[in-house]
């Protein structure tokens, strides 16, 4: 009985004044001006159910909190830990992510959704979760010290509000950020709207998180401070190719949602075959969408949320790719001396007499570096590209692709696109050349 007494008083001292649910949300619905989330919060909506109130989005690679209804309440779990992260099959690291994941998984939730999330913090130091891009009273921000003690290694911490709007949102730590969303403390927050007309719901809704991290090659441990130098970027916490790719049948209305919670870069992802527009943000939707420019690249800023939207008309095999070129380059040295265009003609036989093996790479470009048959030093990706239908990207990183296909058996289906024949660019023969007046030898020859 005593030890009873004893952890009530401990659990009174731990929460003090804020355990009393949802106190937050109940100052007057008629305040003026009306708080963000008096509607919703008037409203008292049951539940929102998957497929009944919305479409679930795809995560490729990723997944989805569970969670569980408590009267009327849905309860969802967060803990931040230390993870062994597969970023690509040839690379392990250390990062710090939320119930196994990097990033955390996908919290999906419909517009007036009331919730109790837990934050149990098993990281070696202190952390918050904060929820980025949701109107909610100040004292469930997650900000530490601001609008919180820090979470200490071993608590658990309540959240408790509502979710007033339909949107894209994050979440990640805002105590030691640098450190703590540089490990990979970062996660993806998905409300519908409540539509119960499905044709009136995105057929394929994706969520896509970008992040950078600075690996030095052969070490596990992401280097949270560097400024610069990042070399594995990621979608969904994965490079190209071992990115799960966005499957859509022709004729579908289309969504990604990415959101970049980068340290440093922001993060122009050119979609190829389409174009789209920019429909909504962490901050809200476009009013009336044919006022928008149609665009092919949407600049995903550090810190937000942009969504597209396009119709899968095209069908093939669509690559979509941050358009910094460095992006795509994985742990390649960004450090060696130029060698394109340099004449190394018998120089590699003769380091050969010196280190066996040796091999003389960027003459080309990084051509010869994804086709190269030299081992990979352990647990490193020094360059890695999609071997396709016809060869090597030449390019990883922050990628990936859209299939569309006009004969999807399921979404599942991976299988390489189907060029209809003679739709496929190939060597010019010696009649098209001389019908045209091309004339193919220059100078010398
Ligand atoms: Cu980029």
């Amino acid at each position: 009985m005593k030890l009873f007494w004893f952890s009530l008083l401990c659990l009174s001292a731990l929460w003090g004044d804020n355990s009393e649910p949802l106190t937050t949300l109940s100052s007057p619905p008629e305040a003026f001006p009306p708080r963000p989330w008096a509607k919703a919060f008037k409203a008292n909506l049951p539940p929102a159910e998957p497929g009944k109130d919305y479409t679930p989005v795809v995560v490729p690679n990723g997944s989805k909190v569970d969670y569980k209804v408590v009267e009327g309440v849905k309860v969802f779990h967060l803990t931040a830990e230390v993870i062994d992260w597969n970023v690509a099959d040839n690379l392990k690291i250390k990062a710090w992510g939320y119930n196994g994941s990097f990033p955390g998984p996908v919290i999906e939730l419909g517009a007036g959704d009331r919730v109790r999330i837990y934050v149990t913090n098993r990281l070696p130091a202190p952390t918050t979760t904060h929820w980025h891009g949701v109107l909610l009273p100040c004292g469930m921000d997650g900000v530490s010290a601001l609008t919180q003690p820090a979470i200490k290694p071993g608590e658990t911490f309540v959240y408790e509000f509502i979710f007033p709007d339909p949107g894209t949102f994050m979440y990640h730590s805002h105590h030691d950020s640098m450190t703590q969303e540089g490990m990979g403390q970062a996660g993806m927050i998905v409300v519908h709207e409540r539509q119960k007309v499905k044709d009136l719901r995105p057929d394929r809704d994706f969520m896509i998180l970008l992040h950078e991290m600075s690996i030095p090659v052969q070490t596990s441990n992401p280097d949270a401070s560097a400024m610069s130098g990042f070399n594995i970027l990621t979608m969904n916490g994965k490079v190209f190719p071992n990115t799960e790719p966005l499957v859509a049948k022709l004729g579908d209305k289309v969504w990604v949602r990415y959101g970049n919670l980068s340290a440093m870069d922001h993060h122009p992802i050119h979609l190829h075959g389409y174009n789209f527009k920019i429909i909504g943000s962490d901050g809200g939707w476009a009013k009336d969408k044919s006022v928008l420019v149609p665009e092919t690249t949407v600049l995903v800023p550090v810190g937000a949320v942009k969504v597209i939207e396009f119709l899968a008309n095209n069908p093939g095999d669509w690559i979509f790719h941050c358009h910094m070129t460095h992006h795509t380059m994985n742990q390649m040295g960004h450090e060696f001396p130029n060698m394109v265009g340099m004449d190394t003609n018998g120089f590699d036989e003769k380091v050969r007499k010196l280190i066996p093996g040796y091999m003389t790479m960027g003459t080309r470009g990084m051509h010869d570096m994804a086709h190269s048959k030299m081992p990979l030093p352990e647990n490193s990706i020094p360059m890695f590209g999609y071997t396709g239908q016809f060869g090597s990207t030449v390019l990883g990183g922050m990628a990936n692709v859209l299939r569309v296909r006009e004969d999807l058996k399921d979404y599942n289906d991976t299988s390489p696109y189907d060029f209809p024949k003679g739709t496929v660019a190939r060597p010019a023969t010696e009649e098209e050349l001389s019908r045209d007046g091309i004339q193919t030898h220059q100078g010398k020859e």
